[in-house]
C-alpha cells in the first residue's frame, strides 16, 4: 500500500477537517491532493500528535486528523498516554508506518524500530487507547479514517502499514510562518475566534485597561499568587510536569474549572500540545523547571520558532542563587539558553511582580509571536524558614 494512494482515496471526502501533517513527503503528498488552509504542514518529528491533540482539545467540535510517521511517533510515544488520558473524541491519529525514516533514504540504515521489535499499535493499546486499528489496504484505510471523522468516537489510532514508495509531487513555497498565518486566519473565520492580536491598540488610542488583579500580600503562598496570576490574566490551558516549587500552582490548575490542565511526561510533549492549543484559540501556559526548558529545546525551536507561535513558559530557576539542593550548576546556562533561543523573559524575585510579568509577557507575545518566559527565582518558589 502506497501512502499517496491512501491520501488520494480520502482527499475528496475531506471538507473542513483540520489536518496536522508530518514533515517531508507526507506533507507534500497530502498538499498535492488537498490544498486547504486547515492543513498545518511539515510539523517536526514527535510534534505532529502533540499539535493535533492541542487542537482537538481547543476545538472539540471539529475533527482533527494527524498524519504522522513511524519515525515521528517513535520520537515521543508518551503522547499516546496523554491522548488516552485526555481522550478527545474528535481526534484521529493516523500513523503512516513504512518502518523507516524513508524521507532520508531507503535501506537497513534508515529502518525504524517498527521494522524490528516495536509494535506501534500494541504500544498505543498498552497506553490506554481502545480504538486502535491496523490497516493494510487502501480500502480499509479509507473506511477507518472516514469512519473516525464522521463518527467522532475517538480518540482513534489508525496504524497504516505502507510501503516505502514516495510520490514526488513538488514541494510548497510556503514557509512555516505563512502556513501558520493562513491556518490561524482560517480557524478565526470558521470558528469566530481571535487568535492573532497583532496590535494592542490603534495609534493615539488610550491604552486598554489592565486586567484586574486581586491584591497580593506578603503572607500569600507564592503558588497561589502564581495560580491567580494565570487565571486573572485569562490563561485557560496549562500543561505541566511536576516541579516541587510549583506543586501548589499545579494542584490549583487541576482543580480549577476555568483552566484545562494537561499533565505530561515530557515538557517537550507539553509545549507541542500548547502550540496546538494556541492555534485553536486558547491561551496556554507551560509550567516546568528550567530543566524542562532544556528538555523542550527542540520542540520550541523546531515548532514555536519555525512557525512563529507564542507560549507563556513559567519556569523555576533551579541553580539560581539560593538553591538549596544539588542543582547548583544547572542554572548556569538558563539565561544564556533563553537568549540563544531568542526567548524574551523576565526574572522574578519579588512575589508582587508575578502577575504583571504574566500580563506583560502575554501582551508582548501578541507582537513577538514567540515564547516568553516568566523565570521565577528559586528563593521565591521555595518555602522559607521563619527566620530566613
Ligand atoms: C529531530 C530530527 N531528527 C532527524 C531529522 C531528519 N529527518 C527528516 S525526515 C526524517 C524521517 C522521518 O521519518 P517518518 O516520520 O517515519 O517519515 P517518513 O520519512 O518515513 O515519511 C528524518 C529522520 C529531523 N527532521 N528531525
Amino acid at each position: 500500500m502506497k501512502r499517496y494512494d491512501c491520501f488520494t482515496a480520502i482527499a475528496d471526502k475531506f471538507t473542513d477537517e483540520i489536518v496536522v501533517a508530518n514533515l517531508a513527503n507526507t506533507a507534500t503528498e497530502w498538499r498535492s491532493v488537498r490544498e486547504h488552509d486547515s492543513n498545518l504542514f511539515f510539523v517536526g518529528m514527535g510534534m505532529v500528535c502533540p499539535y493535533a491533540l492541542g487542537l482537538a482539545m481547543a476545538l472539540p467540535n471539529r475533527p482533527v486528523v494527524a498524519f504522522d510517521g513511524d519515525g515521528g511517533i517513535l520520537f515521543d510515544m508518551s503522547v499516546f498516554g496523554v491522548i488516552a488520558q485526555t481522550a478527545p473524541s474528535n481526534l484521529c491519529i493516523v500513523i503512516l508506518d513504512n518502518e523507516g525514516y524513508i524521507s532520508t533514504g531507503r535501506g537497513g540504515h534508515t529502518a525504524s524500530l517498527s521494522a524490528g521489535t516495536v509494535d506501534i499499535a500494541a504500544v498505543a493499546r498498552a497506553s490506554g487507547l481502545n480504538n486502535v486499528h491496523e490497516v493494510q489496504t487502501v480500502e480499509s484505510f479509507r473506511d477507518a479514517v472516514l469512519d473516525s471523522i464522521t463518527s467522532q468516537t475517538g480518540p482513534t489510532i489508525i496504524v497504516a502499514k505502507i510501503n516505502d514508495e514516495q510520490a514526488f509531487v513538488g514541494t510548497s513555497l510556503m514557509d512555516g510562518k505563512e502556513n501558520k498565518y493562513r491556518f490561524a486566519r482560517h480557524i478565526e473565520q470558521s470558528e469566530q475566534k481571535t487568535i492573532l492580536k497583532p496590535s494592542a491598540r490603534e495609534h493615539g488610542e488610550p491604552p486598554k485597561p489592565d486586567p484586574v488583579f486581586s491584591p497580593v500580600t506578603e503572607t500569600d503562598p507564592v503558588g497561589e499568587v502564581l495560580f491567580d496570576g494565570l487565571r486573572e490574566n485569562m490563561v485557560d490551558f496549562v500543561v505541566g510536569l511536576p516541579c516541587s516549587g510549583f506543586a501548589d500552582t499545579i494542584r490549583r490548575c487541576m482543580e480549577d474549572q476555568s483552566i484545562q490542565y494537561v499533565p505530561v511526561a515530557n515538557e517537550g510533549t507539553g509545549v507541542g500540545i500548547c502550540a496546538g492549543a494556541w492555534l485553536g484559540g486558547l491561551t496556554p501556559a507551560a509550567i516546568m523547571e528550567n530543566l524542562g526548558l532544556y528538555a523542550s529545546t527542540y520542540q520550541l525551536m523546531r515548532g514555536h520558532y519555525t512557525f512563529g507561535i507564542p507560549l507563556l513558559l513559567v519556569a523555576e530557576y533551579r541553580g539560581d542563587a539560593g538553591e538549596t539542593e544539588f542543582f547548583g550548576d544547572s542554572g548556569d546556562m538558563t539565561e544564556p539558553w533563553l537568549q540563544a533561543s531568542r526567548i524574551n523573559y523576565r526574572l522574578i524575585r519579588d512575589m508582587h511582580d508575578i502577575k504583571p510579568a504574566i500580563r506583560d509577557g502575554l501582551r508582548w507575545m501578541n507582537f513577538g509571536l514567540r515564547p516568553y518566559n516568566v523565570l521565577m527565582s528559586f528563593d521565591l518558589t521555595r518555602p522559607k524558614l521563619s527566620n530566613s
